[in-house]
């Protein structure tokens, strides 16, 4: 039976690991935070995703899964860590903080034997495999495998990027169901990486090099990325027009090969906001487009405040009741959420915001309320900022009120009776 080793119990690792455990692999799972291991070893988990504590909970009782501080000996080992942006702030492009890949590979290698094999799920820019981790794993005095220097033998370290590509709220199905791309540093490596995962994978595995697996990963992102920044733009050129802009998409999406995005407040979360920054990372001469995109995506949150200030010209200190915190709908993950940044321009220009979620426990964020009616209560505009079940399908007229206050509903997902849609910015 196969030893694995998991390092990082966040959103990819955790799941991953109990897939693994669940599917005859006996699995360790590494976290250097002390309060994850300490959750997980009660019997709890620290991320909330469908399915997830059930999971974990029968990996947990049949024994296959054990939670640990540091790495130990295996046969193969995937490191999932974080791999966030470093924003210097100084005017400088954004760019991927690989401390975390780096602590992880350093830690395995006193654990490596020959024949290992090592994967890399963490999202990473084009080329961290071969200039970041390799180096790292050399350090073992294995020889990689496909690298110059001696015969092929079976005491070669195996080396891949494997990246995840699950939506988070969908992680578990997508984890069997996706097709997967397995980045080898050379064809053996691949295949002993297709090997593991064919444990529980049931999408077709494609095989290809670390390097263009990378890639592959980040353009997936950056396409969405690019495309939302398009359906933005044409938001705003909508505005000015004085069109709605969501019965255009919806016009333009009937033509048999356009397929048209949502535009709304911004984009938020891990993935998309983060990793078209990784592409410019190295190659920032070729990468206008995808800068672009980034700014203008960046930029909806103050055009969001913009609108709502604009409403309310002439009222002083004007509360604005926000709905929705979370960076998407059904989720209460407030990563690089483009609500929180909207809550904080609205505050810094002197509106009163009352804030609700009903996925986000009270207390977490500045204004935050704890019920729709005391967001609601006395507020001279209405503002929806998250496509949460909770909300769609509201009618506007009912956040409207008697006094027929804005309700500017960014994610058009309110029923706003006849109309049908309703163009951000207008009642
Ligand atoms: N958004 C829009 N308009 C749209 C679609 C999304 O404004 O038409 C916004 C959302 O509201 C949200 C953000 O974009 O703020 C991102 O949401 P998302 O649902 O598009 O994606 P994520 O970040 O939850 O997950 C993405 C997925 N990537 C793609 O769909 C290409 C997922 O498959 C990846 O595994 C994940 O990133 C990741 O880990 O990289």
């Amino acid at each position: 039976m196969t030893k694995l080793c998991v390092l990082g119990l966040g959103y990819i690792g955790l799941p991953t690991a109990a897939m693994f455990a669940t599917h005859g692999i006996q699995v360790v799972g590494v976290d250097v935070n002390g309060e994850v291991v300490d959750t997980l070893n009660n019997g709890d988990v620290h991320i909330h995703e469908p399915g997830l504590k059930t999971l974990v909970a029968a990996a947990r009782k049949s024994c296959s899964l054990r939670i640990a501080t540091a790495p130990e000996s295996a046969d193969a080992f995937i490191i999932a860590v974080p791999t966030p942006l470093i924003r210097a702030g100084d005017g400088r492009r954004p760019m991927a903080d690989l401390r975390h890949v780096c602590a992880a590979a350093e830690a395995i290698v006193p654990q490596l034997a020959p024949g290992n094999l090592v994967v890399l799920e963490s999202t990473v820019p084009p080329r961290t495999v071969t200039d970041v981790l390799l180096p790292i794993l050399r350090r073992s005095g294995l020889h990689i495998s496909g690298e110059a220097g001696s015969e092929a033998s079976e005491d070669d370290l195996l080396v891949a990027h494997c990246p995840e590509r699950v939506l988070p709220g969908r992680i578990l199905e997508e984890l069997v169901g996706n097709d997967r791309v397995i980045g080898g540093v050379d064809r053996r490596s691949a295949e002993a990486a297709r090997e593991l995962y064919a444990s529980f994978v049931q999408g077709t595995m494609l095989l290809t090099d670390a390097t263009t697996a990378e890639m592959v990963k980040l353009m997936e992102n950056t396409y969405r990325d690019v495309n939302i920044a398009l359906a933005n733009e044409f938001s705003l050129v909508a505005e000015g027009l004085g069109i709605d802009v969501w019965e255009a998409i919806a016009l333009a999406n009937r033509h048999p090969r356009v397929n048209i995005l949502k535009p709304g407040p911004g984009v938020g979360g891990h993935c998309i906001a983060v990793d078209p920054w990784f592409i410019v990372e190295v190659a920032p001469e070729a990468t206008h487009l995808i800068q672009a995109a980034r700014r203008v995506n960046d930029s909806m949150p103050e055009q969001t405040v913009r609108r709502v200030r604009q409403a309310l010209l002439g009222i002083e200190q004007p509360v604005v009741a926000c709905l929705g915190l979370s960076y998407k709908g059904g989720t209460g993950d407030m990563r690089e959420s483009p609500a929180i940044r909207v809550v904080e321009l609205l505050g810094a220009q002197g509106c009163r915001v009352r804030a609700y979620d009903p996925y986000v426990e009270p207390g977490r964020v500045r204004g935050q309320v704890c019920s729709m009616k005391e967001a609601l209560d006395g507020a001279n505009a209405v503002l929806v900022l998250t496509d949460h079940p909770e909300f769609v399908g509201l009618p506007a007229s009912e956040l409207a009120g008697e006094d027929g206050r804005l309700v500017l509903d960014t994610r058009a997902c309110l029923d706003h009776g006849a109309s049908q849609s309703q163009p951000p910015g207008r009642q």
